[in-house]
């Protein structure tokens, strides 16, 4: 079973904040996918919800550094 969910993200300017982002959440048990667009501001996570939430991925992302709300 998976779950996929959207997060806006502020304050990413670079390409190197794109693959933070993308190996920070990458690395977390449960994560199957990460797409991260600096183009859109988003960032799409697919997921084993067993295993991390939308609250924890948002976590991840805040603790890189940027700002993320969960929009979908
Ligand atoms: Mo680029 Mo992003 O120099 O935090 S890595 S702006």
């Amino acid at each position: 079973e998976q779950s996929s969910a959207v997060f806006s993200v502020q304050h990413m300017t670079c390409g190197a904040c794109v693959a933070t982002i993308t190996q920070n959440i990458s690395a977390e048990r449960g994560v199957l996918e990460v797409d991260v667009s600096l183009a859109t501001e988003e960032c799409h996570v697919v997921f084993v919800p067993e295993m991390i939430t939308p609250a924890q991925i948002k976590e991840i992302i805040d603790d890189s550094g940027f700002e993320a709300e969960l929009i979908n």
